[in-house]
């Protein structure tokens, strides 16, 4: 019923009656009230004129409701929203092993236990940030599941362009950046028979609202947020809507035209390509020019004896 109410107000510019609404929504004046209090409860600045009736002036920073109503294609359509949780990725691997729909979203307000790649963890504070995962059914062979991280990293980068204008880049493999420090990752998980996919989930956190000196010491330096670059908040709602617009977008691309277009996307979007790197593989370490990706997704590298290096996992870290 709120979600209808802020379509309604979406829809016009001006007032709503009081009698309109309840008319359309088939309930009492007073419910109507009670639902304009509910709404100002969350968030939205709404003015209440007895002449004129009732007019959105102003949407929260974040609004499950609001989101709802910008979601116009099949990911996204089903939303599981938990304020807290431990991490999104982790309920969405159960949910998809309950056989949830391809294209549900699982997103919280804070995660206690947000997961990065190779068990690191990932930075969750409440009311600022976004931290969603994605479930997704394709219809692929394991060796291809790389480039789900790929053209999600690519959506990712695309939508925070297209929302805010900032230049987010991609820093191989699954770093979101802006001005060279870490705005956002991506962590896909996998459940696959041996030779198709049943299942993956792709995790995205991005830092949206977090100040610079709410980041911890050690992540201070390395990482930004949209507001740190913008120079004031934005509403994650229109983000995550943006997002959700852009994997669709290119998770389509990657199933009807294959890997090709998505890797060339990538590429443009790259800060990685022609700089100068230190690759952590495991234990070992290699220094070289990032001179490509091939169509696994696999970073090359020109090391100082001329030899190309292929690098398949890993973390890099830009020389200059
Ligand atoms: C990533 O790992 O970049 C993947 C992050 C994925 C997070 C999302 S949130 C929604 C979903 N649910 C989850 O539980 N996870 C996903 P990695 O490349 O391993 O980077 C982790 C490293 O980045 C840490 O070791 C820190 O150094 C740094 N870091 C941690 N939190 C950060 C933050 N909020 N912003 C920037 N850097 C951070």
């Amino acid at each position: 019923m709120l979600e209808d109410i802020i379509r309604m107000f979406k829809e016009k510019d001006g007032f709503l009656s009081g009698e309109e609404m309840s008319r359309r929504l088939g309930i009492t004046r007073s419910a109507v009230w009670k639902k304009m209090k509910s709404l100002r409860d969350k968030g939205f600045e709404i003015e209440g004129s007895t002449a004129k009736g009732y007019k959105l002036i102003k949407s929260p920073e974040f609004s499950i409701e609001e989101l709802k109503t910008l979601i116009k294609g099949d990911f996204g359509k089903e939303i599981v929203f938990r304020e807290t949780i431990d991490s999104t990725n982790t309920l969405a691997t159960e949910l998809a092993e309950k056989g949830v729909a391809h294209g549900t979203l699982v997103l919280a307000d804070n995660q206690t236990k947000g997961k990065g790649r190779l068990g690191r963890m990932w930075l969750s504070p409440p009311k600022s940030n976004i931290y969603m995962s994605i479930i997704l059914r394709p219809e692929i062979a394991p060796k291809d599941a790389t480039m789900l991280t790929m053209m999600s990293a690519v959506a990712a980068a695309n939508a925070v362009r297209k929302a805010t204008g900032l230049k987010a880049d991609i820093k191989w493999p699954n770093d979101l950046l802006v001005s060279d420090k870490k705005l956002g990752g991506i962590l896909t998980e996998l459940k696959s028979d041996p030779d198709r996919v049943i299942f993956s989930v792709i995790g995205i956190g991005i830092n949206v609202n977090i100040k610079q000196n709410n980041f911890p010491s050690d992540i201070r330096p390395i990482a930004t947020s949209v507001r740190e670059e913008m120079g004031k908040s934005y509403p994650r709602t229109l983000l995550i809507a943006g997002i959700l617009e852009e994997m669709e977008k290119w998770y389509k691309v990657l199933i009807k035209k294959g890997r090709m277009p998505v890797l060339e996307e990538w590429k443009k979007l790259s800060s990685t390509l022609g700089r100068k790197v230190k690759a952590t593989v495991g234990n070992e370490i290699f220094t070289g020019t990032a001179t490509d990706i091939d169509e696994e997704g696999m970073l090359i590298l020109k090391l100082q004896s001329g030899v190309l290096k292929r690098i398949s996992a890993g973390d890099i870290t830009m020389l200059r």
